[in-house]
């Protein structure tokens, strides 16, 4: 359901020359956390670590009522089908290590910053997730000749920039029914039941896609024989250097490097201090669009690149990859970077990729350092 409640057109607001966040900026950042970076440390991150993001309120879902919950399959459908969380567990399992990416991640690092949720660059996480294979529960529904669009339709309602809506996002058809990657309708993180922020009972995975396709509270899956139109679709998520530009849809996830930041932090400023001599670097690298071919590190903002010792997937193609680079610090103040290339070409940008709305932002990450000199013995 699609309300208007004032005029849909009204665009998202960018900040003003210097203006600092907001309260409307601190209470989102208040609900939606990042990943603490020292975090990119586990292959798989610990539930309660995985960034969240949720547009309007987490449905509650007691415990005892999650298997009272149904999925719809309908729409452009031979069947309608109505399936319990019980019905899915029972299918054959599948699961998945996905890396999982706001596509807002690093908005606030822009100039003039788009005012929504203020991410730096910690809106990631990777899961474990487990699931049934959307393809097969659409086969059972029995998809029409002339389906083109599958919108999926979460729990959670709310208003945005005037219009009253569920959160709403479609796949295309092939995606929906593809199985490289395949698309997951997920009961479970890291071996466990959802929790309520992720989505409890049911979400959906779309591996390599940027967060905002991971449909969480699933309720809904409409087969639909039109491109989707939704608020989430064709207004937000859009690429645009214009409020009028109607842009080009965000969809897979550009390549991204993180540092894990090194030795300790000054508490408000967050600067790292290192002793001089070996400091190991290390860090994640992923791209949602081609496997990753490099990553390089700068340790002199950006000055140089030399390249990082990347690992192997290890089968994981949809998740991210550690990395590790041997630094040697000298007494002064640096600035660290490091930057994935993938095997299409897309390589991190050194100059910002700036949109109204902040999307698909992959700027490299700068972690500036202070090395002090030796204490006198
Ligand atoms: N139903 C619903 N699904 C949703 C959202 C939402 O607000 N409602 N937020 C999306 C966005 S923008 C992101 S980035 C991911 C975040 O998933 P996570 O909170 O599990 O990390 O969920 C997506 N799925
Ligand atoms: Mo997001």
């Amino acid at each position: 359901m699609t309300r208007r409640l004032t005029d849909m057109s009204a665009p998202a607001r960018l900040a003003a020359d210097g203006e600092g966040l907001g309260q409307d900026e601190l209470a989102l950042a208040a609900r939606n956390h990042g990943l603490p970076l020292e975090a990119l440390r586990y292959d798989v991150t610990p539930p309660g670590l995985h960034y969240v993001l949720t547009h309007y309120d987490i449905p509650h879902v007691p415990d005892a009522d999650a298997d009272d919950w149904r999925l719809t399959v309908d729409g452009r459908v031979r069947r309608t089908l109505s399936l319990s969380p019980e019905r899915l567990r029972a299918l054959p399992p599948v699961t998945t290590r996905v890396t999982m990416e706001c596509a807002g991640n690093g908005r606030a690092l822009l100039t003039p910053r788009p005012v929504s949720q203020p991410w730096l660059v910690e809106a990631v996480g990777t899961a474990e997730w487990t699931g049934v294979p959307l393809r097969l529960l659409l086969a059972e529904a029995g998809v029409a000749s002339d389906a083109v669009d599958v919108v999926f339709t979460g729990a959670d309602h709310g208003v945005e920039r005037g219009v009253e809506q569920d959160y709403q996002r479609a796949l295309p058809l092939d995606v929906a029914t593809g199985d490289d990657p395949e698309v997951l309708v997920a009961y479970a993180m890291n071996g466990a039941p959802l929790p309520p922020q992720h989505g409890s009972p049911l979400r959906l995975v779309a591996p390599g896609w940027y967060g905002m396709a991971h449909v969480k509270w699933l309720r809904a899956i409409t087969v639909v024989d039109e491109p989707f139109t939704g608020f989430q679709q064709s207004v937000a998520y859009r690429l645009r250097q214009t409020p009028d530009d109607p842009g080009e849809p965000v969809t897979r996830i550009a390549p991204r490097a993180l540092l894990v930041p090194p030795g300790f932090p000054d508490f408000m400023s967050r600067t790292r201090v290192v002793a001089p001599g070996p400091v190991p670097l290390e860090g994640r690298a992923w791209s949602g669009r081609a496997p990753l071919a490099a990553v390089e590190v700068s340790t002199d903002g950006g000055a140089t690149w030399h390249p990082a010792d990347l690992e192997p997937d290890d089968g994981h193609r949809w998740a991210w990859r550690r990395w590790t680079y041997a630094w040697t610090a000298v007494p002064g103040e640096h600035v660290l970077s490091a930057r994935a290339r993938d095997e299409a070409g897309n390589e991190q940008p050194l100059e910002q990729p700036w949109n109204r709305g902040g999307f698909a932002n992959n700027l490299v990450q700068r972690v500036p350092v202070l090395c002090p000199e030796p204490s006198a013995p």
